[in-house]
């Protein structure tokens, strides 16, 4: 066995560099500000200013005739360019982080991540899971009369909130249409999980098609159909918006945001690392200027969030009227088919406390996940 020779240091070394070590710690930490991230593209972030370092570092004194150096003054609400810290765990975007910035440079570095209240995740292409939205405080499941609205995938989508800490809403948009087009049916189910205790809305998002937009509804005759309930329920909070392909994701988007362009005030670099390309996910907040007034997190991909990842209890535990009922199954293991011998959310259907549907749903998923798709 090779032995590993100890270089052995004298008193006065190991004070040295404790001194070193404290003044570097130092002018760290006067640097040190508060963030939020607001994208993510792979190895870099794009971090907000929230704080200012304690110490404000002075631009560079140019003497006459010479050439003006890089320099990027540290403001409120600018946004940086930042990497982390290697030994970090993955950073999503809502993250709040404390970090600095190089004004030499234009580049900023985070140096840790606050506690987060939530946290989003979903598998990336190579089946890995990651973590895409950090302190979100509500996903908003949209559905609509048209294309019909699928139970099971408000179900799925009431799975994840559970397991991400997120409050769900359940949206239903296109409410103008509700006088025309599988009225009851979709009223129906809107009622069925405000009885569970989930908070709903309805919505009609201006665009061409949305002919009674500001007109009277019939079901609300004093309600507006626009957006202002939306408004209120989602007022200062980070919100992530899921649901099926066509049911108007991104015309309530648009419509919530202040500036249908979401260009952001990204501080240019001096850099040569030209453009980026794909992002993660972005926040873009209802006022730029106060992230504390919230925004909306853009997922890409989060309409086939994988389940894969959690187990059958992580599921049922979704499925907030059923796991206490499981308790009472004659077996632990039970499956909750509808043959499972002693299945106590059966005995709960015929009884009528529970709904079938869900139950089914329960299964599904609980099937889906116990078979991953890689
Ligand atoms: N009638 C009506 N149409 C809507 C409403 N919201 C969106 N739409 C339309 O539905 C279509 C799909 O909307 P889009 O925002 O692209 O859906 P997304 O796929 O969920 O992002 C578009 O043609 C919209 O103009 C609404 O409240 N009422
Ligand atoms: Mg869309
Ligand atoms: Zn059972």
């Amino acid at each position: 066995m090779a032995l590993i020779r100890q270089r052995k240091l004298t008193n006065q070394q190991l004070r040295r560099i404790d001194k070193q070590q404290a003044q570097q710690q130092e002018s760290i930490d006067g640097s040190l500000m508060d963030g939020v991230v607001m994208a993510h593209y792979g190895k870099q972030l794009e971090v907000q200013v929230t704080s200012l370092p304690a110490i404000i570092p002075d631009p560079p004194i140019v003497a006459e005739g010479e050439p003006e150096p890089f320099w990027q003054s540290i403001d409120l609400g600018d946004i940086w360019r930042c990497h982390a810290r290697t030994n970090l765990p993955m950073i999503a975007t809502g993250d709040k982080v404390r970090w600095v910035a190089d004004p030499n440079t234009g580049f900023g570095r985070i140096e840790s991540v606050q506690p987060r209240t939530s946290l989003v995740s979903r598998p990336d292409r190579y089946h890995k899971l990651k973590p895409v939205a950090a302190n979100v405080d509500i996903l908003a499941i949209v559905f609509a009369p048209l294309p019909a609205a699928a139970p099971s995938l408000i179900d799925r989508y009431l799975v994840v909130c559970h397991h991400a800490d997120v409050k769900p809403l359940l949206v239903l948009n296109k409410a103008d249409l509700l006088s025309i087009q599988d009225y009851a049916f979709t009223r129906e189910l809107l009622t069925q999980y405000e009885d569970l205790g989930y908070e709903t809305v309805l919505t009609a998002a201006p665009c061409p098609e949305n002919i009674l937009h500001g007109a009277q509804s019939l079901e609300q005759p004093d309600a507006d159909l626009g957006l202002s309930h939306l408004q209120d329920k989602i007022k200062d909070k980070l919100v992530i918006f899921a649901g099926q392909s066509g049911v108007g994701k991104s015309t309530l988007v648009n419509a919530l945001l202040p500036e249908s362009d979401q260009s952001v005030n990204v501080i240019s670099t001096n850099s040569k690392l030209g453009q980026h390309t794909t992002t993660t996910s972005r926040l873009l907040p209802f006022n730029p200027d106060d992230l504390s007034q919230g925004g909306i997190v853009d997922t890409p991909g989060i309409r086939e969030y994988g389940i894969w990842h959690l187990t059958p209890d992580d599921i049922i535990a979704g499925f907030i009227e059923l796991y206490p009922l499981a308790a009472n199954c004659q077996f632990r293991d039970c499956k909750h088919t509808y043959n499972s011998k002693g299945c106590a959310l059966w005995e709960a259907v015929a009884d009528g406390t529970v709904m079938q549907r869900r139950v089914e749903s329960l299964v599904t998923l609980q099937a889906e996940a116990d078979t991953p798709t890689y």
